[in-house]
């Protein structure tokens, strides 16, 4: 593959994840792959888990990684093209991105959306921009509207703790005090519905995922019903779509609790970080036997390790 910005980008998924399970056996097999290549890594929100594990699995390859908090350090962008700059802009993302272009091999962007203009956030205009612009593979580190590496690393972790048999995972979403994004829900239904495993969506009404993520996933608004018998519940707050951005309901029940971990069939527990304790998701289940999330963000360095090995492979 060229990019890695969507499931779309990947030629084999059980290839890059069975690739993603060998590499966390054996981190080091290929640590002359990226001799000479450099990474570079661009920030315009906050980040841990992406910008340490894409970190440590670009050295594992011996890569270079260049990081820059863009948002915080840069010059402000403008990525609305013919706009005459007379503001506090300093910089067009025409020029910033092609010089980024000629420092680096590949490139990595997080760009949050805004979460005011659905249309604008979805259509995805930086990412675009990046794509057209440096010149070189460029792989989302989360942009508006999914979070590949993550969901990578999220089947990867489905895949080395499943039962014999197909596995119920279940979506619930969860209370949070924030409008946060889709892009981690939209990505994980998109990659779920490409896999072999039975999937339910469950949230409170208003919801709804775009159905461009969800098609095959089967919803259910009593999270109760949809908990039955899962092997892994995968816990995420999430915005409104329809009513975009939106905060529709901050019910404590949605949170999972032990009670409600009773109704699973002893499900593994889920969450891409970083979780609110006792909001999001209650302390007892996160320090319990059955939460995996230490083991679900470890992953994140060999799918990072699994995207990076298959774009220097396939383009220099
Ligand atoms: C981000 C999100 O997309 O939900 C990143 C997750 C990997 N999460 C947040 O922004 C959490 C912010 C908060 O204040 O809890």
């Amino acid at each position: 593959m060229r990019n890695f910005t969507s499931i779309q980008d990947v030629d084999d998924v059980n290839i890059l994840v069975s690739e993603a399970i060998e590499l966390k056996k054996n981190p080091f097999l290929f640590e002359n792959l990226g001799k000479r290549k450099t990474l570079g890594l661009i920030f315009l929100n906050p980040s841990l888990r992406t910008r340490i594990s894409t970190q440590k699995a670009a050295n594992n390859l011996g890569m270079n990684t260049m990081v820059m908090n863009l948002d915080k350090e840069g010059w402000a962008l403008e990525t609305e093209d013919g706009v005459v700059m007379n503001g506090h802009k300093a910089e067009h993302i025409k020029e910033a991105a092609a010089v980024l272009g000629q420092y680096c091999d590949i490139i990595g962007i997080r760009s949050f959306p805004k979460l005011e203009n659905r249309e604008e956030d979805y259509s995805e205009n930086i990412l675009k921009k990046l794509i057209s612009y440096t010149g070189t593979p460029i792989i989302s580190l989360e942009t508006a509207t999914r979070h590949p590496l993550q969901s990578l690393a999220d089947l990867m972790t489905i895949k080395e703790l499943s039962p014999n048999r197909r596995p119920k995972v279940v979506l619930t979403w969860a209370p949070h005090i924030k409008a946060l994004p889709q892009a981690v829900p939209n990505s994980f239904a998109e990659w779920m519905s490409d896999s072999n495993v039975d999937f339910v969506i469950t949230h409170p009404e208003g919801y709804e995922l775009s159905d461009e993520f969800t098609k095959g996933a089967e919803i259910i608004y009593e999270q109760d019903v949809a908990l039955q018998d899962a092997d892994f519940v995968y816990v995420k707050n999430w915005s409104s779509y329809n009513n975009y951005g939106k905060i529709l309901s901050t019910d404590k029940n949605w949170m999972l609790t032990n009670k409600k971990l009773y109704y699973t069939g002893n499900a593994r527990v889920m969450h891409c970080l970083p979780v609110r304790r006792d909001v999001e998701l209650a302390s007892e289940v996160l320090d319990g036997q059955n939460s995996i999330v230490i083991n679900q963000a470890n992953n994140r360095v060999y799918a990072a390790q699994a995207v990076l090995k298959n774009i220097l492979e396939n383009n220099f």
